[in-house]
């Protein structure tokens, strides 16, 4: 026999306000899936008083219990791994009053107020006068205090929904029984699954006396990356309460920070030390992407008791120079057990706005490095140490980062950069040397952020070092840890390489003169250009080495010598490359020699000028074989004549058809060359 039924689904917002609405904001400290069904079934038990044949079954099959064809399937979040039920349609006509209880599973609520529970159910009944659906809580497991379930919910009604529960018995009790119970005869069925406890969360970042504790985030695994949700300052405010704050990057009025939207994290010291940053998680609007100010966080920890007893600790804008790959804001701050901190978190306002939007906060404890594992590792720099005015050391600096052991015992330690006048010794201590210029000691292996503007280091020649240390202390406490500020007594540094670093200031352009000689006939090959260079960084330091040449010919020196006639280019630089390169083009002519060779004893052409015959009268020291050339003004050769081999010859030119003009008449005795004008004239 069937139950006569009419229902519809209801699946109607309206009865989750009736039982509760849930928290805006909870915090979850207990739950409860049924997911193993030894376990489920031990830890949950039936009981009550039932002459039928059913009872509180779990199950992991949403679809069963009374069916209907307007009935839905159990749709709670984990259904599939296991549920209770309890059918009372396959009770039959049988009163009914069955519990479902937590026996050997008390929810520990201490420490919690205003605890909450939350279940996902179906439940659909049939008899309005007679049934009766309630929740108990007991902190003893025997005395059980009521309330009703779907009050207001028409027989024949099926009820599926998230239901939330105040449970005030609950409040700081330490073992906490829950039980479902059910008083009916012949109903349809009720399914229940994924309890949760909780607890609503007052917190609200926005204000230093709400906010958001972040302690479980803490003593974790040295470099176990924690990471919280996601937080979002876009609606956030300043408070009358919020401090002045003058360590970051911008310049409001009276030279103080902005402080645009202020967030505010808490947490308890465990004596770790923590790298604490903001990190883009998986925000879908990072904060400052759409202002053009990617991550631009600004971080600000203090240590105090509360609100109004704040002592600034660590303050950072940006962790990152050059903003890659984003600006947000991180510290490494060493903690005092028991010790409470406040961290404040801002967006930087640039020309009138602020960076806005989601972000996470990344805690990974440190690694305690003592001083004695304390290294100094290499480091390279590029353009042979030549910084171009306007240009940052960071440019042309790259660590060797896997070399470098940085301690972390305090209070100051860490990597700083030292540009010094004289390269430094090893063992001594560099903060008292005159003329000494720094960066702040920073916690991690990073380039300093040093410009070459003739502001804080004036230009010239230096030395850059690396100087690690360990438990230093500051000289004065509102100073930065610039190397001249620290006194490493007790603790541990040490001194890298000393690399030539040079400061350039704004350099003229470069510059050169040439002198030619030219190529002088016979014997040849002996022309030569020679360069006079100024400008450039060579003209700055008086190096004429900080020139550099590159000839077509493929030489590489300043002068060409043993050249022929001809055209020859060079390309001049700086070896700085602080300024631009120039490009020359040099002619080298040709000269014809009028005087012999020693072997020549006489050598005459006549009549010169000649019409259309002239006479060659040759008389040598000693005999030789003897060519002539007669080469025209362009350099041809339009005649040549073996003579043969003696040391007096006579010949005659005969020339009448040659156009008029000056002609070379050379003669070649062995190696030796002779020449001489001759002109044509008619
Ligand atoms: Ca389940
Ligand atoms: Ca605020
Ligand atoms: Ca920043
Ligand atoms: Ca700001």
């Amino acid at each position: 026999m069937t139950a006569p039924v009419s229902a519809r689904i209801l699946l109607c917002s309206l009865f989750v306000m009736l039982l509760a609405a849930p928290a805006a904001y909870a915090q979850v400290f207990w739950t409860e899936d049924f997911a193993d069904e030894s376990t489920a079934t031990s830890n949950w038990q039936h009981d009550g008083n039932n002459a039928g044949p059913s009872f509180w079954t779990w199950t992991d099959d949403p679809a069963t219990g009374f069916q209907d064809p307007d009935l839905p399937v159990f749709a709670a979040p984990t259904a599939s791994n296991g549920y209770f039920l309890f059918n009372s349609e396959a009770n039959g006509q049988t009163p009914h009053d069955v519990w479902l209880t937590n026996v050997n599973r008390p929810a520990d609520c201490s420490g919690k107020t205003g605890v909450k529970l939350r279940f996902y159910t179906q439940y659909i009944y049939f008899n309005p006068a007679g049934t009766l659906a309630q929740i108990g809580v007991s902190t003893d497991g025997a005395d059980f205090t009521w309330q009703n379930l779907f009050s207001n919910l028409p027989a024949n009604m099926p009820f599926q929904d998230s239901v939330e529960i105040d449970l005030n018995e609950a409040d700081n009790q330490p073992q906490v029984w829950l039980r479902f119970r059910w008083i009916g005869n012949y109903e349809y069925h009720w399914k229940i699954d994924d309890l949760a406890l909780l607890t609503p969360d007052t917190t609200n970042p926005d204000f230093c006396e709400t906010a958001v504790d972040l302690t479980q985030y803490l003593g974790h695994t040295p470099d176990s990356v924690q990471t919280t949700g996601i937080f979002d300052n876009t609606s956030a405010t300043v408070s009358v309460t919020d401090p002045e704050v003058a360590c970051w990057g911008e310049v409001g009025p009276g030279g103080l920070d902005i402080l645009n939207n202020t967030l505010w994290f808490t947490f308890v010291g465990d004596g770790g030390s923590y790298d604490i940053q903001t990190v883009p998680c998986n925000a879908a609007n990072y904060i400052g992407s759409a202002q053009g100010n990617l991550g631009d966080t600004q971080m600000l920890a203090f240590a105090g008791d509360s609100c109004t007893d704040l002592t600034e600790i660590v303050c950072n804008d940006d962790l990152f120079n050059f903003g890659i790959p984003d600006w947000r804001a991180g510290i490494s701050l060493e903690t005092t057990p028991g010790q409470r901190y406040y961290l404040l978190i801002d967006g930087f306002e640039s020309q009138g706005i602020a960076a806005t939007g989601e972000f996470c906060i990344q805690i990974a404890q440190q690694a305690v490095i003592p001083c004695s594992e304390g290294q100094v590792g290499s480091f390279d720099v590029a353009n042979n140490g030549f910084l171009c005015v306007g240009e940052n050391v960071a440019n042309i600096l790259s660590a060797d980062v896997a070399e470098y052991v940085l301690p972390t015992v305090g209070p100051e330690h860490g990597l700083t950069w030292c540009i010094s006048p004289a390269p430094l010794t090893a063992g001594t201590w560099p903060g008292s040397i005159p003329g000494i210029f720094s960066a702040p000691f920073a916690p991690d292996v990073a380039p300093p952020d040093l410009p070459n503007d003739n502001s804080v280091i004036p230009y010239g020649s230096y030395y850059l070092t690396p100087v690690v240390l360990g438990g230093g202390t500051r000289i004065n406490a509102g100073v930065q840890p610039f190397i001249f500020n620290i006194d490493p007594t007790g603790g541990c540094f040490f001194i890298g390489q000393s690399v030539p670093l040079v400061l350039l200031p704004p350099l003229n352009p470069l510059s050169a003169s040439t002198q030619v000689v030219n190529e002088v006939l016979p014997p040849g090959n002996n022309g030569a250009i020679l360069l006079q260079t100024g400008g450039g960084s060579g003209q700055y330091l008086g190096d004429m080495s900080q020139y550099l040449y590159q000839w077509n010919t493929g030489a590489t020196t300043k002068d060409l010598s043993g050249l022929t006639s001809g055209t020859y280019t060079v390309t001049i630089s700086d070896r700085s490359g602080c300024t631009g390169t120039i490009f020359l083009t040099v002619m080298v002519g040709q000269t014809v020699s009028t005087g012999d060779p020693e072997s020549v004893q006489t050598f005459d052409i006549r009549p010169n000028p000649a019409n259309a015959v002239a006479r060659l009268s040759l008389e040598l020291k000693a005999p030789a074989e003897v060519r002539m050339e007669v080469v025209n003004a362009l350099g041809q050769v339009v005649e040549t004549l073996d003579l043969g081999k003696s040391d007096r010859f006579v010949q005659e030119l005969h020339l009448g058809q040659f156009p008029e003009g000056t002609y070379v008449v050379r003669i070649f005795a062995g190696n030796m060359l002779a020449q001489r004008r001759l002109v044509l004239a008619r």
